[in-house]
């Protein structure tokens, strides 16, 4: 029975988190180390090639912060992605997701966001059941963009943020830089 005040106070906090509209992703601004994830590689690409997905860079020309995400799809046979999975107690009607990213002109490349239910890391339960995962077009300078994401499916307690830095074409290859991440419910 003890279990069931602090439980109470977590679903109570949960629900008032979402009313604030506090940004759901963990390290937004890749200012931390942490909290992102290399996905949807094959497994074929050596772990040097995978480096190349995902690399910090703590230079100039950042929109947020001191830090930026560089992400490269360099495989003609494969569409790899970043993810950050996070948890959904409860789901709300509709979230905003809205990113900074660095394109070049004209070429194509993803956001958004995969549905999951289940749980995280047991295979058994855990399913795909839906995405919302736009191509955006590169300006060949820092732009905002937003998702808007609403008709989640039914079951979905698992949100996995998608930063992919080429289009769902496997022989698309690309470099994309992204920063300032969120999404928050509306
Ligand atoms: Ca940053
Ligand atoms: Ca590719």
């Amino acid at each position: 029975m003890k279990q069931l005040i602090p439980l109470a106070l977590l679903a109570f906090s949960l629900t008032a988190a979402a009313a604030d509209g506090v940004n759901l992703v963990k390290n937004p601004g890749f200012e931390e180390d942490g909290s992102w994830t290399i996905w949807g590689t094959h497994k074929h690409f050596g772990d040097e090639d995978k480096a190349t997905l995902m690399t910090i860079v703590a230079a100039g020309d950042t929109p947020e912060g001191k830090r930026y995400l560089k992400s490269a799809d360099t495989w003609e046979d494969g569409r790899p992605y970043i993810v950050q999975f996070i948890e959904m107690p409860q789901v709300a009607k509709s979230y905003v997701m809205k990113f900074k990213a660095k394109a070049p002109e004209n070429t194509g490349f993803r956001a958004g966001v995969m549905y999951n239910k289940g749980t995280l890391g047991d295979p058994k339960t855990y399913a795909f059941v839906g995405n919302r995962i736009p191509v955006f077009t590169g300006t060949g300078e820092w732009k905002e963009y937003t998702v808007k994401l609403d008709n989640i499916n039914a079951g979905t307690n698992v949100f996995a943020v998608v930063l992919a830095p080429s289009t769902a074409e496997k022989t698309d290859t690309n470099t994309v830089l992204f920063d300032d991440i969120s999404l928050v419910a509306e």
